[in-house]
């Protein structure tokens, strides 16, 4: 039989070349490439902890190139990888390591093809990076409420197949909430036209929520009829000290009260998260004289004739450190004031990468339950693993933090979590679970998850979710590996 399986394997070989011929001639030069050096920037993620490999890179024009892809593709049994930005934090669009593969880049479909402040509704094709949409809709008047720091490569088409969050989640939701329409390439090749974007629409299944935060398993997202909320006039941010989680929650509370709802933006940092950030990240300095264990950033916004909303800001900030919720606080003064504020929040993550690698968690729970999670968990881990380092910061508000763990000071970083960091998953996980939460509250499941939901999913939602996949893409050629736990015992398509 071995002599069998060797025998066909130039067949393949053949077939695969023949493919390949064929891309290139539907796709043109700017479409297609086979160079090592251009697909090299592909293959790792953005940690720089996963490597795979392809053949080539395709970069279509439109949707119709994206469908006539997917259908050679199908034809030819070759798997597809869909990648935007490239900026996953599970390697969610990392091409296998055997190499077998077809990366599938929108960056040509850059069309922002509507807006309308009318419907409140932008459409938009998936290569658009968030900033410029966002650019795009307050030139008319409006806003995408949504925002994370890599705004700048991340494509719509990767935000919502990872159904991202970010740090604007807690007034609009996630990326799936702000989706009204969708269009697609459903993987035998035929294009879902569902842009019409109507508020309500109660026809069953939803594809729209379906291909959201689906990695790129069910198919392709080409374009997407996105939510636009009127532009804010001005905002007020602040950075506050406090002494504990439980604090930080009582002052979310009180700030939602006093500002009638407007809070957008509350997030959580340690004091050796911001010390992280001092130390890597260029032309940062520390906010408030004193050092405080937790600090908390936050964001209020006002429409245009309404209050300056650092007014009721900073009465409230006022009167909670009055009542002791809070030890100091400043709020911006100024536009360039405010960014300075957000830079120490949103590169948090750079400044973390900056000092060594983690062992990342990526978990929430029930937001009143997230306070005393920080704490019970930190001292759990850090009891079990001498010397670990915890670092949860992050979307409080939302009860999702980042739950990141960094090997003990002064211990050679890559063989401290070689030896440790799947055991510090698992415990992280399994405190995560018993506290009624999940393993992956924005980052998605990738590959680096996708184990760890394999032990820990409900089998009844992995179940229910093999059989969409499979239903929609029998072949299992859309991001294989990703997502998608096999079922004990079956075999890799
Ligand atoms: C953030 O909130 C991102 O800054 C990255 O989701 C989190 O690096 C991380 O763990
Ligand atoms: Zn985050």
């Amino acid at each position: 039989m071995l002599s069998d399986v060797t025998d066909r394997r130039p067949m393949a070989q053949d077939a695969d070349a023949a493919l390949l011929g064929e891309l290139a001639r539907l796709l043109g030069p700017r479409g297609y490439t086979d160079d090592r050096a251009d697909l090299e920037p592909w293959l790792v993620d953005w940690r720089g902890r996963v490597r795979g490999e392809a053949l080539a890179l395709l970069s279509p024009a439109d949707a119709e190139e994206v469908a006539a892809i997917v259908r050679l593709a199908a034809a030819a049994r070759m798997p597809i990888v869909p990648q935007g930005g490239n900026t996953s934090m599970v390697a969610g669009a990392t091409p296998p390591a055997d190499g077998r593969a077809l990366i599938l880049s929108l960056r040509r479909m850059r069309a922002i093809r509507a807006i309308s402040p009318l419907d409140g509704v932008a459409i938009v094709e998936a290569g658009v990076p968030l900033s410029a949409l966002h650019d795009a809709a307050e030139a008319q008047g409006m806003r995408f409420p949504l925002s994370l720091a890599a705004k700048g490569s991340a494509t719509i088409g990767g935000l919502i197949s990872t159904n991202a969050g970010g740090t604007q989640v807690l007034r609009f939701g996630p990326m799936r909430a702000l989706v009204l329409g969708l269009e697609a390439v459903l993987p035998d090749g035929s294009r879902f036209d569902g842009l019409s974007a109507l508020r309500k629409d109660n026809r069953g299944y939803d594809l729209r929520q379906l291909l959201s935060g689906a990695e790129g398993t069910l198919g392709i997202v080409t374009a997407a009829a996105l939510r636009l909320v009127p532009a804010v006039a001005a905002r007020g941010v602040a950075w506050v000290g406090l002494e504990t989680p439980e604090q930080a929650l009582d002052l979310l509370r009180r700030l939602e009260a006093a500002t009638g709802s407007a809070v957008e933006s509350f997030e959580i940092v340690p004091a050796d998260g911001l010390a992280l950030v001092l130390r890597h990240i260029p032309a940062t300095r520390a906010p408030l004289a004193g050092r405080h264990r937790w600090n908390v950033l936050v964001e209020s916004v006002a429409p245009a004739g309404a209050e300056d909303p650092r007014v009721a800001l900073e009465q409230a900030l006022v009167a909670a450190i009055e009542d002791g919720v809070a030890a100091d606080a400043v709020v911006a003064a100024s536009e360039s004031q405010a960014e300075a504020l957000w830079k120490l929040r949103e590169t948090m993550s750079e400044a973390e990468r900056a000092d060594g690698m983690a062992a990342k968690h990526d978990v929430s729970v029930p937001v009143s339950a997230m306070p005393g999670f920080i704490e019970s968990a930190r001292a759990a881990v850090e009891a079990r693993f001498a010397g670990a380092r915890v670092l949860a910061f992050g979307h409080l508000g939302d009860g999702n933090v980042h739950f990141n763990v960094r090997p003990p000071a002064g211990t050679p970083n890559g063989a401290w979590l070689a030896e440790h960091g799947d055991a510090v998953s698992r415990h992280v996980h399994d405190l995560t679970v018993a506290a009624g939460g999940s393993i992956s509250a924005e980052h998605g499941i990738g590959q680096t998850k996708l184990a760890e939901y394999a032990r820990l999913g409900d089998p009844v939602r992995l179940a229910a979710q093999r059989a969409i996949k499979h239903a929609l893409d029998p072949l299992g050629l859309m991001n294989p590996g990703k997502l998608v736990p096999l079922a004990p015992g079956e075999a890799a398509p």
